[in-house]
Parts: structure tokens; C-alpha cells; sequence
């Protein structure tokens, strides 16, 4: 049944545009070492109205979060539309945090419903009851837990539940620009504006086929990938985990890949890409990282396909990106060009400014600041911090250092905010140096990002200790691991007597980051 068009809820647009034919294939699955599986539009539907069901039938509060750390898998993503179904917020959590890490997420968003692995069920439940929590479910990749067979119970109709474009769909975890994780809200409308821009910004079309090989918990794999895919009634190529050489072998039944940086430079790294492997390929989009230019061009030479990069964040969703073909909108430029994130997305307004708040002139380098339609409701019971965010005339600070060229092409120079962007992935200095600052014989310590060939930035930890105190590299570097996830676990460690500072007695971070940009030079 066709959900009525007059309900903002984006399961509702995802939903009509299934394709007609709704045996044919939606999904199908590859890697792990299984059989593929293959899942219909037809199972999507029934099986996202089903958990919908089971969602319904808690009784949850109006804006109830359902908070989410499990393998990816396509029960997962059916679990993330089934709670858009049921009309409630979706709180994805990255499978490699930590009991510290979820405690804080989950008492900080007090989630009515958490779902997890059955392996971690034993110290999740204990956290989410703790917080208030009153149902925790498990369910694994290989369509097991307890969510799936309560959902097996339930019926496979559901009406599509009324939301208003405004309310919350998805809350997202991230740093801002400075302090403690906080929860990005993002609205019904926030997610579909920009799904359905880059759905024309893109040019999806019939016969499109995606790969899918990215995690689903946050914005890339789970919006700007997944949201296309369905917009569109593409068939998806579902990858539990990237694996550069399944990729490669699945490209001549794949129109459409999209990755961070580091999935480029693996693939690369493969004798089996070239123009042959490619050849049914339409477009291919990089993000959430710089992209190297020679990576860029080096894609190009071997592929015959130049790379569309574009820039978006966890509360903004997309904001820039090259053009894919020529557009009057932006003088029917169609370059695309490395190095740059493209253009202000149709609806972005981008600016930049100094920072007394003066707007630049063309080639200047200065604060990006954004609005639009994709910009988030602001940051989850933080007000104060939501206010800080915004200009008085209501653009957020994205916390990143651009210029835009006289043709409009934004650049992104770096960022106001201090964070490391490992394989895709942010890591907050002011998170990693806490914890190690709180080990026994640490006086101080800093962490910077430096280059990286295979995940672009890693962060590196110097650590002084305190007076008569003997540290271990190593031993800080074991430690961290037990309490962190491992994406945030410093590559390399250094005990050193003092850290560089200005007069004002701030530790001198580029300086560091100088003195230790060619550790992993040709690795
Ligand atoms: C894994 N490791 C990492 C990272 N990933 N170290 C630093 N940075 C990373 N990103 C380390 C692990 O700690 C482990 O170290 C070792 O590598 C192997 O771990 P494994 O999980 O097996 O690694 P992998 O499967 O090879 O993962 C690499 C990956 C993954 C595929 C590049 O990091 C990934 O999927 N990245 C994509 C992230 C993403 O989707 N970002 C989008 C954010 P050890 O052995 O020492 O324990 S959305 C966003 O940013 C915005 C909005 C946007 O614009 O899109
Ligand atoms: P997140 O907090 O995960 O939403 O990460 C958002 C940040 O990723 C942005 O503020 C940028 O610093 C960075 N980012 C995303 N895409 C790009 C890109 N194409 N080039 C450079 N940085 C990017």
C-alpha cells in the first residue's frame, strides 16, 4: 500500500519510491564468506512493517530513541527504517566503541530501545537498564537475536506513522567543533531535502546499481548512500565490511560506488582494477576525508573515471560537491576538480568568514559557515552549545577553514576545530589526551594528526610524565585499547620531558605535528 504523499515522514518517500515490480531484487548481499542472500523490495517492506510493528507495539513515547550497535547486516538497515516507519529517532552507535564510550552515549540520550549484538548484550543491557531503558533486543549479522523473533510475531502491514517535517528522525553523535559528543538532531526534512537534491545533483537514473561497502552508522553509509539507493529503487550490493577485492570483482554489475578515501587508496592497491573492471561504472563519490589529489589523479589514469568529491558533516548532511554534469546553476561548469569539494549543493548557502565576522573576498581563507534545508535542529538537550554553533543570522560554524575561487569551487584547507579524520573516522584529541592524562604517572599530553598513506591522518600521543614517574610507551598504548575504540588508539606513542609552547604557555601543536609528519612517510 502507498503511503499517503502528505506524510513528511521520509520512510514514506523511500517507500513510494519502491519500483513497481516489487519481486524484483533490492538488495543482495556479498562477502563474509556466505551464499549471497537476496532480498526483494517486497521483503523490505514487509519486513521494515514488521519491526514497525514490534516498535508500535512498546508503546514508546512520541521522539522515543532506539539506539543501535550491531554488525551491519540487512536486518540492520531494516531495523533503521522500520524505527523511521514507526516514527520514532534512530541513534546509530559505531560497532568499536567501548563500555565507556556507550555509557555516556546512552545516559546522555536516555534511549527507550537498545539493540545489540548478543555477544555484548551482558554489558549493554546493564548500561541501558541503568539509564532507564526499559527494552533491549539483540540481533547479530547472521539474522538471529531476540529483535527478529519477537518481529516475527508481528504483522506485515503497517501504515506509515504521521510525522511532521520537522520532528526528529536521526540522532547522530559527533564533536562539533569543540568538548564532549554531542547528539546532532536531524529532522524528517533535514534527511529528505537532501536526499531527494542529490538524487537529481547526482543523476540516479533507472538500471542504477549501487555497491554498498561502507559502516551504516554514520551520515556516508547511511544516509548519503543508502537514502540514494532507495530514492531511486537502485539495487543495492551489500558489503557487511569494505573488502577492496570483492569491490573490484563486483564493479561490472555496479553503476555506483561511494567511499571515504582510504577505500580508494586500497582499491587502488588492486592489480584487478582497470578500465575493463570498471566499465559499467557511472559515478564514483569520495568524502567524510580530504581526498589526496594524487589519488585523485592517480584513479583517474588508471581508471578512465574522474572521482566526484564532495563535503557534507553529521549535522548538515551534504553540503558541497563537484559537479557531476554540467549545470546552468553554476554556469554550466562541469569540471571536476581534485584538490576541491565543488559547489554549494542547490538550497547550501556557504560563506566564509574572518573570524571578527567579516565576509572574504574570493580566494580568501577563512570560517565556513552554512544554511539550508540539510542543517540540523541543533544538539541534543544542549542549547547553550546549539547556541554557540550559529551566527546571529542563523549560518553554523562548520569549524572548517576554506576559500572559494572565482569560478565558486570551495576548497577546504583545514580546520578551526582540533580533529583528526583517521580513515574516515573523527578522532577529538581533547577525548584521547583526557584518558591518558588520567593515567598513573602522566603529567600531560598531547595528540596530534599527522600523514598516513593508507587512512590519511593517524593520531600520534606525546606524553610527559610526571616528576620521578617512569612511563611506557607501549604500556599506554595497551591501556588505551582496553578502554577506547580501536579507531581512536593512538599509532604511535612518545614519552618525552616537555612539549613545545608559545609564550602564552599553550602547547604548540603544529609544531608537533612538524616534528612528526614523516613517521609513516612510504609505509
Ligand atoms: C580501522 N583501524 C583504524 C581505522 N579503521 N585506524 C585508524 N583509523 C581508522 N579509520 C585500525 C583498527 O584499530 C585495527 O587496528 C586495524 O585498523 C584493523 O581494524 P579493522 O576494523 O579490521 O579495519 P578495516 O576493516 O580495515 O577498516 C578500515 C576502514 C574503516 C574500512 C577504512 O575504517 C572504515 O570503514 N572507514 C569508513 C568510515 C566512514 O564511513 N566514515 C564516514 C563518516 P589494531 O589491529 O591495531 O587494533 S560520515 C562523515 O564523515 C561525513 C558526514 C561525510 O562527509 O561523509
Ligand atoms: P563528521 O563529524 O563525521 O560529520 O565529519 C565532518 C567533517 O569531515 C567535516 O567538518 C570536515 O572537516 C570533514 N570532511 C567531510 N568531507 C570532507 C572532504 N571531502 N574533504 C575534507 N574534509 C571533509
Amino acid at each position: 500500500m502507498t503511503p499517503p504523499a502528505s506524510n513528511p515522514n521520509l520512510f514514506a518517500a523511500l517507500r513510494a519510491a519502491f519500483p513497481q515490480d516489487l519481486d524484483s531484487v533490492a538488495v543482495e548481499t556479498a562477502g563474509g564468506g556466505a551464499e549471497p542472500l537476496h532480498y526483494t523490495w517486497r521483503d523490505l517492506d514487509r519486513a521494515t512493517a514488521m519491526m514497525a510493528n514490534l516498535l508500535a507495539s512498546l508503546k514508546l513515547p512520541k521522539g522515543a530513541r532506539v539506539a543501535v550497535q550491531v554488525e551491519k547486516s540487512v536486518e540492520a538497515m531494516v531495523l533503521y527504517l522500520a524505527t523511521l516507519r514507526a516514527g520514532y529517532v534512530f541513534l546509530p552507535l559505531n560497532t568499536a566503541y567501548q563500555s565507556a564510550e556507550i555509557e555516556y552515549f546512552v545516559g546522555n540520550a536516555e534511549p527507550a530501545v537498545m539493540v545489540c549484538t548478543r555477544a555484548n548484550f551482558g554489558w549493554i543491557s546493564k548500561i541501558a537498564f541503568k539509564a532507564g531503558t526499559r527494552h533491549v533486543f539483540t540481533l547479530d549479522d547472521d539474522r538471529t537475536g531476540s529483535l527478529l523473533e519477537r518481529a516475527a510475531h508481528c504483522s506485515d502491514r503497517h501504515e506509515v506513522a504521521p510525522v511532521a517535517a520537522d520532528d526528529l528522525a536521526a540522532i547522530l553523535y559527533t564533536s562539533g567543533t569543540t568538548g564532549r559528543s554531542k547528539g546532532a538532531m536531524l529532522t524528517h526534512d533535514n534527511l529528505l531535502s537532501n536526499a531527494r537534491m542529490l538524487k537529481d545533483y547526482w543523476g540516479w537514473r533507472p538500471g542504477d546499481v549501487l555497491i554498498h561497502a561502507l559502516p551504516i552508522f554514520h551520515v556516508h553509509g547511511l544516509f548519503v548512500a543508502l537514502h540514494g539507493a532507495l530514492l531511486n529503487g537502485s539495487r543495492m550490493i551489500w558489503l557487511g565490511k569494505f573488502d577492496p577485492k570483492l569491490v573490484v570483482q563486483k564493479m561490472p554489475e555496479a553503476t555506483v560506488f561511494m567511499g571515504v578515501p582510504t577505500l580508494y587508496v586500497r582499491m587502488l592497491a588492486e592489480p584487478g582494477l582497470t578500465r575493463e573492471a570498471v566499465r559499467n561504472m557511472r559515478l564514483f563519490l569520495a568524502g567524510s576525508a580530504p581526498l589526496l589529489i594524487e589519488t585523485f589523479n592517480e584513479w583517474k589514469d588508471r581508471t578512465g573515471h574522474t572521482i566526484v568529491e564532495r563535503y557534507g558533516m553529521s549535522e548538515t548532511a551534504m553540503l558541497t560537491s563537484n559537479p557531476y554534469a554540467a549545470d546552468a546553476r553554476y554556469g554550466g561548469q562541469d569540471e571536476r576538480r581534485g584538490g576541491t569539494v565543488g559547489f554549494p549543493l542547490p538550497g547550501v548557502q556557504l560563506r566564509v568568514q574572518g573570524d571578527d565576522g567579516t565576509p572574504l573576498a574570493v580566494g580568501e581563507i577563512g570560517n565556513i559557515q552554512v544554511a539550508g534545508p540539510n542543517v540540523f535542529k541543533g544538539y541534543w538537550r544542549m542549547p547553550e552549545k546549539t547556541r554557540e554553533e550559529f551566527t546571529a543570522d542563523g549560518f553554523f560554524k562548520t569549524g572548517d577553514v576554506g576559500k572559494i575561487d572565482g569560478r565558486g569551487y570551495v576548497t577546504i584547507v583545514g580546520r578551526s576545530k582540533d580533529l583528526i579524520i583517521s580513515g574516515g573516522y573523527n578522532v577529538y584529541p581533547a577525548e584521547i589526551e583526557g584518558y591518558i592524562n588520567e593515567l598513573p604517572g602522566v603529567a600531560e599530553s598531547a595528540l596530534v594528526g599527522v600523514p598516513h598513506p593508507d587512512f590519511g591522518e593517524v593520531g600520534v600521543a606525546v606524553v610527559i610524565p610526571k616528576p620521578g614517574a617512569t612511563l611506557e610507551a607501549d604500556a599506554i598504548i595497551a591501556t588505551l585499547k582496553s578502554r577506547l575504540a580501536n579507531f581512536k588508539i593512538p599509532k604511535r606513542c612518545f614519552v618525552v620531558n616537555e612539549l613545545p609552547r608559545n609564550t602564552m604557555g599553550k602547547v604548540q601543536k603544529n609544531l608537533l605535528r612538524d616534528q612528526h609528519k614523516g613517521l609513516f612517510a612510504g609505509k
